[in-house]
């Protein structure tokens, strides 16, 4: 294999190179051409209804089978209607008749190098073990739990504990504040809470359960905790309503029959930044979602009953949801699981778990991408890449540099590169290459999946010309979308069907060039992007506020080497207050403290007034242009006051 030099890389960024599928790759593949892609394609296309029920029928087992594919009140979808199957059994007890019984299903690796193997065996007893326990707790069909836990293996058999019941979990990610997972708890009227202690990130400990405690202040729905016992950290137990997990599973029995539940059953609601700052309960349910997960990691990630795979994420984040649990194990496939940071305790962990367990397929976000590519390629030069036979990118556009890299450095120049593109809301991947089947560009999603109606167009929906920016929207109903936003149908219909007549609008914008391929240029509205994490402006700002000092902010993402976005907020001072780098810090901590540390805004800048429009609204689109540094070449006719801007400048010369 030729030897490759940092030149090669950042050499093409100004082209546009296309990367075929080696013919070794395409053999073996699910998918084996452009041919067979078109095919699939035109086929989904010409009867979708057909196309989806062909692999519902064949990828996942039912306990009665649907008597309609899809009932589409628009905006409404019911997919797979009558039907009854359950998630937990497709995930592991239907593996457990044949040669995978005793194959692992999950590869723990904890962040101190201590690590679990659970097979589908083990996976499937632990998961009935559960189940019970909550069942014993009072937890029934159409309850909601929350689960607020570190990367463990407790996090896994948790949710898929409550499908096995028909209880709809709702995951909220470890980093959240306990403000932040008490407005979730709420939203849900959560009945029992799933939490640990306390977790390992960078060498350290974070509380968990002392988090909870707090929000349970003001959750009056919660009845019960169950606490996992993983760092030690000394923690109050609230008689009759705290419980340990060990304690709970050692008398728990290990049969548990999972339920048959209707296909329209609520698996789970996972919450995401709106515009507003209320955070957007997003539902999924279980038939639909379940088959978007299954087939996408199948065709996507190629997954071959032999391969070990791996997604970075966090099970707290959709991606985790998605592509660590339900779509791997509904496949019977190993999948690997991490507790940790990237770069404990040196920057070469990524790589060290891909040697350690031989991991054929990696799936991880630009930002972590970008980050290691800058510690340089002597790390992931110490180990064994050979293994890998195909990478993964998810959270944001990919640069062509960080691409490059990627391919060069990692993937040994053989592996494909999946750019895949898709949403909380979207359930599955949605814009993706087939590896086997479509040549990539750095920097595209390339094309739409099979049965997946993408298409850019402008406000009136009409689709625009190539290589126009546009609004990325979808223009039929798809198995694993949305359902609703828990308890608030307005809003599901207001923000994503509302926009542009007819079709779901996903906030994107994006532009298709010659060949067809999407490129993806990010929001169209102020949610930023934070190293792969959506978060909204709204709920940072409010946090800013809520800070006795603060009159008013206004929070915009700037661009940021290695996050790819930081967040940079303006603050407008209480009349009397006056700023300092003190008062900076105190400001960062009060957003960690209410929102939690994905928050932090990396800037702090204090300005006597911000730029609005007429009606008062804050211009964001400006304050973009000054965090970047650039001049604001869009329009500022709406402006109330120009002085504004120029002062603002002013200060960043300062
Ligand atoms: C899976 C996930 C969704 C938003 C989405 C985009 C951005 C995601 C890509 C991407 C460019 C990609 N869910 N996004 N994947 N942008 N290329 N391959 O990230 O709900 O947290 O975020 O992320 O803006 O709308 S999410």
């Amino acid at each position: 294999m030729a030897d490759h030099t940092e030149e090669d890389i950042t050499s093409v960024l100004h082209e546009n190179r296309l990367f075929k599928p080696k013919s070794e790759f395409s053999k073996q593949s699910h998918v084996k051409s452009r041919a067979a892609y078109d095919r699939l394609y035109k086929k989904a296309e010409k009867d979708p209804e057909g196309f989806w029920g062909e692999l519902a029928k064949s990828e996942l087992h039912w306990f009665k089978p649907w008597t309609k594919v899809l009932d589409w009140k628009p905006p409404f979808a019911k997919w797979f209607v009558g039907g009854t199957t359950n998630v937990s059994f497709n995930c592991l007890d239907r593996h457990l008749d044949g040669p995978r019984k005793n194959k692992a299903a999950l590869i723990w690796e904890g962040e101190s190098g201590d690590s679990r193997t659970l097979t589908y065996q083990d996976l499937h007893r632990e998961v009935s073990k559960f189940a019970n326990v909550l069942k014993n707790k009072g937890v029934k069909k159409g309850d909601r739990v929350a689960i607020y836990m570190p990367m463990i293996p407790e996090l896994a058999i948790a949710m898929l504990s409550c499908a096995r019941i028909g209880a709809t979990h709702s995951i909220i990610f470890g980093g959240f504040s306990a403000a932040a997972l008490r407005d979730r708890i709420n939203d849900a009227e959560a009945k029992l809470v799933v939490t640990a202690d306390g977790g390992y990130r960078k060498g350290g400990v974070i509380t968990l359960k002392e988090k909870v405690d707090e929000a349970l202040e003001a959750a009056p729905s919660v009845e019960t905790m169950i606490v996992v016992n993983r760092t030690g950290t000394e923690v109050s137990m609230k008689k009759g309503r705290d419980f340990w997990w060990h304690d709970e599973m050692q008398g728990a029995s290990a049969v548990c029959k999972a339920a048959a539940l209707s296909s329209e059953h609520p698996l789970f609601i996972l919450y995401t930044s709106g515009t507003t700052g209320k955070p957007k309960g997003v539902v999924h349910t279980t038939g639909g979602y379940l088959l978007g997960a299954t087939i996408t990691s199948k065709w996507v990630f190629d997954l071959k009953e032999e391969d070990t795979y791996w997604c970075t994420a966090d099970i707290g984040w959709v991606t985790g949801h998605s592509y660590i649990i339900y779509g791997i194990l509904s496949n019977g496939a190993t999948s690997v699981m991490y507790e940790g940071v990237p770069t404990y305790p040196a920057p070469d962990r990524f790589w060290a778990i891909v040697e350690k367990y031989r991991v054929n397929i990696f799936y991880t976000a630009p930002t972590a991408i970008r980050a290691l590519s800058k510690l340089g390629k002597e790390w992931p030069k110490k180990h064994d890449l050979s293994s890998l036979r195909l990478l993964g990118t998810v959270g944001e556009p990919i640069n062509p540099e960080a691409w490059m890299w990627y391919h060069a450095v990692i993937g040994g120049r053989r592996c494909p590169i999946v750019d895949t593109w898709w949403q909380t809301e979207t359930g599955a991947i949605m814009i993706t290459p087939l590896p086997g089947a479509i040549p990539a560009k750095p920097g595209s999603a390339t094309l739409p999946f099979p049965g997946i109606s993408a298409e850019v167009v402008n406000k009136d929906g009409k689709k625009v010309p190539p290589n126009v920016g546009g609004y990325l929207v979808i223009t039929r109903p798809w198995p694993s979308m949305l359902r609703t936003v828990w308890r608030n149908p307005k809003r599901y219909k207001e923000t994503y069907w509302s926009d542009i007549p007819g079709v779901y609008f996903s906030g994107d914008g994006a532009r298709r060039d010659k060949d067809g391929y999407f490129w993806i240029m990010g929001r169209v509205d102020d949610v930023m992007n934070i190293s792969g994490h959506r978060l909204g402006t709204m709920e940072i700002e409010s946090a800013l506020v809520s800070h006795p000092t603060v009159a008013e902010s206004a929070v915009v993402g700037a661009p940021d080497e290695i996050k790819g976005t930081s967040v940079c907020a303006f603050v407008t001072l209480e009349l009397g207050q006056s700023p300092s780098e003190d008062l900076k810090n105190k400001l960062k901590s009060h957003v960690v403290k209410e929102i939690g540390a994905i928050a932090r805004p990396d800037q702090i800048r204090f300005t006597d007034n911000l730029p609005k429009t007429r009606s008062g609204k804050i211009m964001r689109r400006l304050l973009r242009d000054i965090a970047a540094g650039r001049e604001s070449v869009g329009d500022t006719s709406t402006l109330e006051d120009y002085t504004v801007l120029a002062k603002l400048r002013h200060d960043d010369e300062a």
